[in-house]
């Protein structure tokens, strides 16, 4: 309780902080764009982490507040850098559940968009592939919504769930990520190889790019490069960061 109390108070004390972790061109190693993960920071306790309090704000309904927020901030964010002179990158930013089944989601992603004045081409929304196949059909619709405002659409975590490929097939998505926990395992367990190859294999046949999540070796890299995976994101080339350690990895690269 004394959580659910301090998490119905932390966006007005401004304790939430938004991470960005880069994701990167498989082939040419140039950050493209980046996820943009929440961190809740509470004075006198330090950071928790979002394994520890999403649950509990999906619970709650505290998630809406919270995700608008996330949104709102991922984009601003990624505007100021636009307008800083950076090349442009393509900021993505999770959807919840409960999100993705709001009534207004549209209206209140198009006002983020018009009130920041990011150009929706550089907005990527995540959705889990449990959330996308929960209510398939209307997913499909939700989605074409989205798609129609010029968004680009991923599924998140592919692989945990329980996909219906005929649906996958009916998103109008733009990629498919491959869940960390098979990533991980490239190098060390032949079964989750040929399923990260397997999810390559089959986003290009579906036309989809694929992203690999949790790249942490070499390894790893080398069999996704060799798979032609398309991008990727993990602690190898760089953890979630605060925005001013994101910026300077920019300015890096620039
Ligand atoms: O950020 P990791 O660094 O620990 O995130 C843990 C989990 O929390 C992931 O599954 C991630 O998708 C989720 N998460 C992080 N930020 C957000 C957010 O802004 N909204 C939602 N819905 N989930 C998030
Ligand atoms: O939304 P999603 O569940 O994809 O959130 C990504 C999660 O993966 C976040 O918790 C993020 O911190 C975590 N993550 C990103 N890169 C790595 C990595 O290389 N290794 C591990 N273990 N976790 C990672
Ligand atoms: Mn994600
Ligand atoms: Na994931």
């Amino acid at each position: 309780l004394a959580i659910e109390n301090g998490l119905r108070r932390a966006l007005d004390r401004n304790e939430f902080v938004v991470y960005y972790q880069p994701k990167v061109n498989i082939n040419t190693g140039k950050i493209i764009g980046m996820e943009a993960l929440v961190r809740w920071e509470v004075p006198e306790r330090g950071l928790i982490p979002p394994g520890d309090f999403i649950p509990l704000a999906e619970d709650t309904g505290l998630i809406v507040p919270i995700g608008e927020w996330v949104l709102r901030t991922a984009c601003a964010q990624n505007k100021a850098w636009q307008d800083a002179g950076y090349p442009p990158l393509r900021v993505a930013v999770n959807l919840s559940a409960r999100q993705f089944q709001l009534q207004n989601l549209v209206e209140v992603v198009s006002r983020v968009l018009e009130e920041t004045g990011l150009e929706p081409c550089w907005l990527e929304l995540e959705i889990t592939e449990s959330v996308a196949m929960q209510n398939a059909e209307y997913t499909v619709k939700m989605l074409y919504e989205l798609k129609d405002m010029g968004i680009q659409l991923a599924i998140d975590d592919f692989g945990t769930g329980y996909s219906s490929l005929n649906y996958l097939k009916r998103f109008p998505i733009s990629k498919l990520k491959i869940d960390k926990s098979f990533v991980r395992e490239i190098g060390t367990d032949q079964d989750n190889e040929a399923i990260a190859s397997t999810v390559i294999v089959l986003g290009q046949s579906l036309k989809l790019g694929v992203v690999a999540e949790g790249v942490e070796t070499e390894e790893q890299y080398d069999f996704l490069k060799q798979h032609q995976c398309d991008e990727m994101q993990g602690y190898l080339f760089g953890k979630p960061v605060p925005p001013e350690k994101f910026e300077e990895m920019i300015r890096r690269e620039s």
